[in-house]
């Protein structure tokens, strides 16, 4: 593979080699990264990538369309099939575009949104102060309690406060899974739209181990592609509701979310599809529907459960005790560790991961006090619960030692050598 690269630019193809040494020696245990399989990276390299199509299938801006009106076709069957969902629209090119363009499909500039609160768990897009978005709508943001779990009491506290338009459920660092009933109750009492952002927890939800806010009262939920989904970069936009006359103005109505979204992503917000990707994307939900993708999400869950059991064990202090996804946040405070020191530390014997502040962290975000670590990308190596017990030791061991660069360095070759049982889908060294 990559040939034709070696051949025209050796420079990028070196550079191309060394990432995938890194990869394949090394250990991903960032919570929001994964490995596609070689079917999906090839279908991702396919000549859909020569093609403009904007519109929907069917009913678009450019001829030539006979293929990619099928593959998209098919991929946005295969999403609804999977999520349970009335409709999907598979073009938003990544979770941040997704999110605008469903807050610029339901909302108008002004309106309230109810998130969660960055600093306790909720993603940038959720409404932080620092970005575009909080300067076009009112954003309102919960947290959570002391025990680290959503406070319910402030979410409806909130919501009867400021009537917000749409309530978000959804998060980029909480180990626990949403209790989606509670969130759809209060939305309903204030007659907000419910929208969850399940980014994160995609690959578990279509694996059918996490509860499916689209069961649970949701009118729209959204997720990104390669996350625990292990899928290209892109998101799913999925609705209950119907798709209606496409050559009538959409009327304002939750019925109409679906189309209200179609036009937000083109004409309103992204305008091109990537075709490529939705090919990709389509190859990589066919995936998603056999029993060995249930099996993946059963065993994230599990290699989760044991890694923050052994956290536990070693006396770490964990957000919210434990976890019910695929992620733990270990919490340093009071250790003389931060997240930025313990980031860097496993830096040095090759496993990835991200610092993450704890709710109402006393520290600044580039130092943290704590550790985000997630299980989905090991679990696509093959780690089970034994190799996550294993995993847990080489982080102990290098936060222990994170001054002595010799005992770093030979936790590196013992890392080194660990990864070398579990190759990288499609990285042949
Ligand atoms: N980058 C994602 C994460 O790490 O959670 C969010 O955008």
């Amino acid at each position: 593979m990559f040939d034709n690269v070696q051949r025209e630019d050796l420079t990028a193809y070196e550079l191309i080699l060394a990432e995938q040494l890194r990869q394949s020696q090394g250990m991903e245990l960032i919570a929001s990264e994964n490995y596609q399989s070689p079917a999906v990276l090839e279908a991702q390299s396919s000549h859909f990538a020569n093609k403009y199509s904007e519109g929907t299938p069917g009913r678009r801006y450019y001829g030539g369309q006979e293929n990619t009106d099928k593959i998209e076709q098919l991929a946005i069957d295969r999403a609804k099939a999977i999520f349970k969902a009335d409709h999907a629209n598979v073009q938003a090119l990544s979770g941040a575009a997704a999110n605008v363009c469903v807050y610029a499909a339901l909302m108008e500039p002004g309106d309230t949104i109810l998130g969660m609160d960055l600093t306790h768990g909720g993603h940038l897009t959720h409404g932080a102060p620092v970005t575009f978005l909080s300067k076009v709508f009112n954003f309102q943001r919960y947290k959570t309690k002391p025990d680290g779990k959503i406070d319910f009491e402030q979410v409806r506290a909130l919501a009867h406060e400021y009537k917000p338009k749409m309530i978000l459920a959804g998060f980029s660092a909480y180990p626990r899974e949403l209790e989606y009933e509670k969130f759809a109750e209060i939305a309903k009492e204030v007659g907000a739209i419910a929208y969850a952002d399940i980014s994160h927890i995609g690959g578990l939800v279509a694996a059918g181990v996490l509860k499916n806010p689209l069961d649970y009262g949701f009118h729209a939920m959204m997720t990104t592609t390669h996350k625990s989904l292990r899928w290209p970069r892109g998101a799913l936009i999925l609705s209950k509701g119907t798709v209606s006359n496409p050559l009538k103005k959409p009327e304002d109505t939750i019925e109409n979310i679906p189309t209200r979204i179609d036009r937000s992503v083109f004409p309103g917000v992204q305008w091109w599809p990537h075709m490529n990707t939705i090919c990709a994307i389509a190859v990589a939900l066919h995936e998603a529907q056999t029993p060995a993708f249930k099996a993946y999400g059963e065993q994230t869950l599990k290699n989760a459960k044991i890694l923050a059991q052994e956290f536990l064990n070693r006396w770490y202090k964990l957000v919210t005790g434990g976890t019910d996804n695929h992620m733990i946040i270990v919490d340093f405070s009071g250790t003389g560790l931060d997240g930025s020191i313990a980031e860097k530390a496993l830096d040095k014997i090759w496993i990835s991961t991200s610092k993450s502040t704890i709710p109402d962290d006393p520290n600044p975000p580039f130092k943290p006090s704590g550790l985000r670590i997630g299980m989905p990308a090991m679990t696509t190596r093959g780690v089970k619960e034994a190799d996550t017990q294993k995993i847990a030791d080489f982080m102990d061991r290098a936060f222990k030692n994170h001054e002595n660069d010799e005992a770093l360095e030979n936790i590196k070759q013992e890392v080194k050598e660990f990864c070398k049982k579990f190759p990288v889908p499609g990285i042949v060294i």
